[in-house]
């Protein structure tokens, strides 16, 4: 991202999490409520452990915002961990209680966990010092500060919605959803399922994981609605829209694989069931009777939604274990074991849309430029006129 950028800080442990937010215009009014809740959204689902009932995220504008609008200055974000009370003398920043903190020492990686990887990168003995950052506890940030984008783009009639498309192998098989269908979910639902007929089946499943001390992963697709045409770029590599997606998205806690519209089913067969038709329709709008391409061709929006498809590995933390080794031993050990979710999939969907909402944001804007919401606008409006006379303009 070039003109947006967000840099998160904080432990899932420690004291709580910050995030700075730079490059929106002046002049957006911003709505807290909203803000609050896109972070229950997260906080809600079926399968999470006994966190979240610890947590009620509550966030604290420390900066950028002045009488409810934002000021084109860095917003400061400041969401408390309401655990960091159970982790005194572990987590501070200051002086630790060493007793406390060898019981609570980390010792035995846990396969697919940056634990590992982590451990032999910063070379620490102590393995909460790499799961700590790692952990998805992280996400409240950026969901937060997704928001604020969510917030921008709303203003220009863009708005983004997502839903859990399949969970293990249940859901696997159904196509691609369209906007209609992820709007129609209920949001309340246990796993905001896109399928509900799937709903009880996955709720079965997750009851049946939780009591094999396993975990599960699944898909969840982000579509953005009424996303103009030409964002991004199909002249330099490093600004292709399908990539920065791409890589945003990838970037959330356990997603293994990112799908841009239906490029899987498209990959196993022919080109001619691949693309999109083109068609002009009696306005004299272009239009598209199939969304294939999932909004997106060579790097650029076409108009069509938006549609990124993340899948999740199944959560690293399993109560059963795995085999590792033991740090101190070096014996074969398993795993060791930290309280967790047995699937957080519902919450990957909500921060996969505020992923999505940064970076469709930071396209926007670079394509329409501003420093104030008025003319943010105004470039806006002249842009959708010019692209409606072409190509006689
Ligand atoms: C997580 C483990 C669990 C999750 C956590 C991510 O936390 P704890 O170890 O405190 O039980 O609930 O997710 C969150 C805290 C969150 O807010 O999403 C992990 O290991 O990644």
């Amino acid at each position: 991202m070039r003109r947006i950028r967000l840099t998160t800080a904080g432990e899932s442990h420690g004291p709580g999490l910050t995030a700075i937010l730079q490059g929106l215009p002046a002049g957006l009014e911003v709505d807290t409520d909203f803000i609050q809740r896109e972070l229950a959204r997260r906080q809600h689902g079926f399968g999470r452990g006994r966190r979240m009932q610890i947590e009620q995220d509550q966030v604290d504008i420390r900066g950028g915002v002045r009488g409810g609008t934002t000021l084109g200055s860095p917003i400061g974000l400041w969401i408390p961990n309401r655990d960091f009370d159970n982790w005194r003398g572990v987590m501070d920043p200051g002086e630790l209680d060493a007793d406390k903190t060898e019981q609570r020492r980390l010792r035995s990686p846990r396969p697919g966990h940056a634990d590992l990887a982590g451990g032999l990168k910063y070379l620490r003995r102590d393995l909460r010092d790499i799961l700590e950052r790692a952990s998805a506890r992280e996400s409240v940030a950026r969901v937060a500060s997704g928001a604020f984008a969510k917030l921008l783009l709303a203003e220009l009639g863009i708005e983004i919605r997502s839903g859990v498309r399949s969970l293990g192998p249940i859901g696997a098989e159904r196509p691609t959803p369209t906007w209609e269908e992820v709007l129609a979910l209920d949001d309340d639902s246990p796993l905001r399922a896109i399928h509900c007929d799937l709903e009880d089946q996955m709720v079965a499943l997750v009851e049946q994981m939780k009591e094999e001390g396993d975990t599960l992963g699944g898909a969840v697709t982000v579509i953005a609605h009424g996303v103009p045409a030409g964002l991004g770029s199909h002249v330099h590599w490093d600004e292709k829209l399908d990539g920065l997606l791409t890589q945003a998205v990838m970037s959330v806690p356990a997603v293994k694989a990112v799908e841009i519209g239906s490029a899987l089913a498209a990959a196993g067969g022919p080109g001619s069931e691949a693309h999109d038709p083109i068609e002009r329709n009696d306005k004299g709008e272009w239009h598209r009777p199939t969304n294939r391409a999932g909004g997106l061709e060579g790097g650029v929006t076409n108009g069509a939604d938006v549609v990124v498809t993340a899948y999740k590995k199944p959560i690293s933390t399993l109560r059963k274990g795995m085999p590792s080794v033991d740090l101190d031993t070096l014996e074969s050990r398993l795993s060791q074991y930290e309280r967790s979710d047995v699937t957080a999939l519902p919450a990957a969907g909500v921060i996969a849309e505020a992923m999505v909402a940064l970076v469709l944001a930071d396209a926007l804007l670079e394509k329409v430029g501003g420093d104030s919401m008025a003319e943010v606008h105004e470039h806006f409006e002249a842009t959708r006129a010019q692209q409606r006379i072409w190509p006689s303009s």
